[in-house]
């Protein structure tokens, strides 16, 4: 069995009640269950959500991921008290999630008001092998004298998307002396949920039923003599009903059998069936690090986990929200996050997620070809926050001015249209790293015929060149200007790639490829200074500066907004997050170091951070700089987005992005791995704190793993495979050490088995 990182919940703090909820949250890419107490707390924000599920609840509302009935919550007596780690007192406590098989763990001794003593033990997973399945366990155990204990436990109809009901009940039924369930419709109809939930106590106890304010409860009393414990086993099954197929009455009937199939394995043998997976899939794409600093190898882990337990694999009609399945924050909405910051791992470990994500954006290709027609343009203009119909969902307003009463426009959805080449750049990055042909001539090169048809109807000409005006580029810092150098060079890598891949696939429409050639010949791509600097836009130069170190201390958290007001920001080189250096992170071929250092070290002091989003970018583009130690501090802070100590950082869920971005700065970074004109290229540079670092990678099919130190890679290949190492082209199969000095001196080390282009 591997060993894999667990993540501890240091204490019980009614303040970082939601960090560690979202934190803590058990997933299987189909179901997100926060990792919240038992026990009610009025901070606490329980939540359950299905991928894909969302529903729009009313005016001046989105669709957003809804909010499910809960099964997780236990309310516990103990001779009459309330079981709450908010009175009496508590002598021991452990709460930990096991990644290597996604178990959420917790142990406490407790103290009620009264005296008497109990150990509490609960533990819950969902299911690896059977998505819809989430199991949990609650014992109690009398320490120190007889008790009497009374259980409530059941299906919770009340929970809200911040106070917003979107289901309807539909039934409520109760079968023999443990099953319990409900049916839900979201208030268009459009979804339907059935929950069923087997609750069996492991001694007799007096127990009936309830069902009332929206709550279906098992109630169960039992007197427990000291020494004894007692378990509730609660196995809970959780299905969406696709309209159009089976009656919701034989629907909810399968559901039954299916529930009660699985709750007589029991716990332990579901568990372990779970876990089967998880560890494939911890053998299959788990990086490991020997490091001075062990929080490493935990970021790593955390990162991994999330990444599985994110991500729809199973429904290509499905994508991965920016907070993941663990909160409600952005509403459960997708962005370019997806693309840039989460695909790339997927890409490299298990291209067929890619290729279901990116299937995502193809079938949702209507409602952007209908945003950009709404717009006056042509081809696919996606939107900037997309959910299950592929419309946009970016709302309207943000805050509201509570004095004027006046509500800030979002302008995103109007004007950061780099997205849509955001996606192109993931098809090419999926071609180069599947060769998947079939894909191509479909999906692939409708997605880059049609975004590339979109930025050639987006162009303006101006004296005879073109330029790209209005836009909002990564940094939201800045707003609504002309020729972002991000979005001119993406817009045109994707006509390029997409007149490119027209040809090599033989249906370029004539007026397709003469519109593209001459969008490439004349779109404005700003050039470097003197100083080999891009302008981030046309006007960028010429606006102030300012000391921006009192609020890079606290980025993340948007402080500058407290002294300048928004449209005072747009006008000082203040930038949110990566921006000029996310181009060069892109499309590193596209520039030389020189240009990739200088730009960071313009760059870097006037960024603020406050997107999580934007520090492993400069940590991966000063590893490939040669500035491993600053990459590593980079790297390190990323990781902390969510594992710090900040007990709010993550209240409405965990930042995907920043997670993808964990692995994105191991391999990217510190492993060096890149892909230039379609060519992998490792150029490993480990930080100092760090004695080796191991990597599996999946490239043209072929599994490979890297095993890095600071003086030597050792590369291991299931196949032949040949890659740029360190610049020099080789070619390997089975196993090949290289020294690293044998490179940079110019001569070549031995290997077992290679060949070198
Ligand atoms: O997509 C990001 C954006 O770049 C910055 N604001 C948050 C979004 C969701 O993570």
């Amino acid at each position: 069995m591997l060993t894999v990182s667990t993540l501890i919940d240091p204490g019980f703090s009614p303040h970082s009640l939601n960090k560690y909820a979202s934190l803590l949250t058990t997933g299987n890419g189909y179901m997100g269950v926060r990792g919240t107490h038992e026990e009610d707390y009025t901070q606490q924000t329980r939540g359950m959500y299905l991928a894909g599920l969302y529903h729009c609840a009313g005016r001046g509302e989105t669709n957003e991921l809804v909010n499910l009935p809960d099964v997780t919550g236990v309310q516990l007596e103990v001779n009459g008290e309330p079981f709450t780690l908010l009175s009496g007192q508590f002598e021991h406590w452990l709460r930990e999630l096991d990644f290597s098989c996604g178990e959420l763990r917790r142990e406490v001794i407790w103290r009620a008001p009264s005296g008497a003593r109990v150990r509490i033990v609960s533990r819950r997973f969902t299911s690896m092998a059977q998505h819809p399945l989430l199991a949990m366990q609650f014992t109690v155990t009398a320490l120190d004298r007889d008790v009497t204990l009374s259980f409530s436990s059941g299906i919770d109809g009340t929970q809200t998307n911040s106070g917003r009901q979107h289901l309807d009940e539909l039934s409520l039924r109760v079968f023999g002396q443990q099953v319990l369930q409900g049916a839900w419709a979201t208030q268009s109809g459009s979804h339907e949920v059935v929950i069923t939930s087997h609750c069996q106590l492991s001694q007799p106890a007096d127990s009936c039923f309830t069902a009332k304010n929206r709550r279906l409860m098992q109630n169960s009393v039992i007197n427990l003599t000291v020494g004894d414990s007692v378990t509730l086993e609660k196995v809970s099954w959780v299905v969406q009903r696709q309209p159009d197929t089976l009656s919701l009455d034989t629907f909810s009937r399968r559901c039954l059998n299916d529930l009660q199939a699985s709750a007589a394995q029991g716990y332990e043998a579901l568990r372990a069936a779970s876990q089967v997976v998880w560890q494939q899939e911890w053998v299959k794409c788990r990086v490991v690090v020997d490091s001075r600093d062990a929080r490493d190898q935990l970021a790593l882990d955390f990162a991994h986990y999330h990444l599985a337990a994110m991500t729809p694999a199973h429904d290509e009609r499905t994508s991965i929200a920016a907070k993941a399945l663990t909160g409600e924050g952005y509403k459960g909405h997708v962005f370019w996050d997806t693309e840039v910051f989460l695909l790339p791992y997927h890409l490299l470990t298990n291209p067929e997620t890619a290729r279901s994500l990116l299937r995502y954006r193809y079938l949702n290709l209507a409602g952007a070809r209908e945003k950009a027609r709404r717009n006056g343009w042509h081809g696919a203009l996606f939107p900037w926050e997309s959910a299950q119909s592929g419309q946009e969902e970016t709302p309207e307003f943000a805050a509201i001015n509570i004095r004027t009463g006046l509500r800030q426009k979002v302008a995103s959805a109007l004007a950061e249209h780099h997205l849509v080449a955001d996606i192109a750049w993931a098809v090419v990055n999926y071609w180069y790293a599947t060769q998947d042909e079939a894909f191509m001539r479909e999906e692939g090169i409708t997605l880059l015929t049609e975004t590339a048809t979109f930025w050639i109807s987006r162009a303006t000409e101006v004296n005879g060149r073109l330029e790209i005006h209005d836009v909002i580029g990564p940094d939201e810092y800045t707003e609504h200007v002309n020729n972002n150098a991000f979005t001119n060079y993406l817009a045109w890598h994707n006509v390029e790639k997409a007149l490119h891949f027209a040809r090599q696939f033989g249906d370029v429409k004539p007026a397709f490829a003469q519109s593209a050639a001459d969008f490439l010949q004349r779109l404005w791509l700003p050039k470097p200074d003197e100083h080999g600097v891009l302008a981030q836009d046309d006007t960028f130069f010429s606006k102030p500066t300012l000391d921006l170190s009192k609020y890079k201390a606290k980025a993340g958290k948007q402080t500058i907004l407290l002294d300048y007001s928004r449209a005072e920001v747009n006008e000082m080189q203040i930038l949110k997050q990566a921006d000029v250096v996310m181009l060069t992170y892109m499309l590193p071929e596209r520039f030389s170091a020189e240009e990739c250092l200088a730009n960071l070290a313009y760059y870097e002091p006037r960024t603020i951070h406050d997107s999580s989003l934007s520090k492993a970018i400069h940590g991966i583009v000063a590893a490939r700089c040669g500035q491993p130690e600053e990459a590593y501090r980079f790297w390190q802070a990323g990781c902390e987005i969510d594992l710090g100590e900040d007990p709010h950082s993550s209240d409405d869920g965990i930042h995907a992005a920043a997670t993808g971005a964990i692995w994105l700065g191991a391999v990217q970074g510190f492993a060096g791995l890149s892909v230039c004109d379609g060519e992998l290229h490792l150029s490993p540079t480990l930080p100092e704190a760090w004695r080796s670092l191991r990597v599996p990678l999946c490239w043209h099919g072929v599994r490979l793993v890297l095993d890095i130190t600071a003086d030597d890679i050792v590369l291991t290949t299931t196949q032949a495979l040949s890659l740029w190492l360190w610049g020099r082209k080789v070619c390997i199969e089975g196993e090949a050490r290289y020294a690293r000095s044998d490179f940079l001196n110019g001569k070549f080390g031995t290997a077992t088995s290679e060949g070198i282009a």
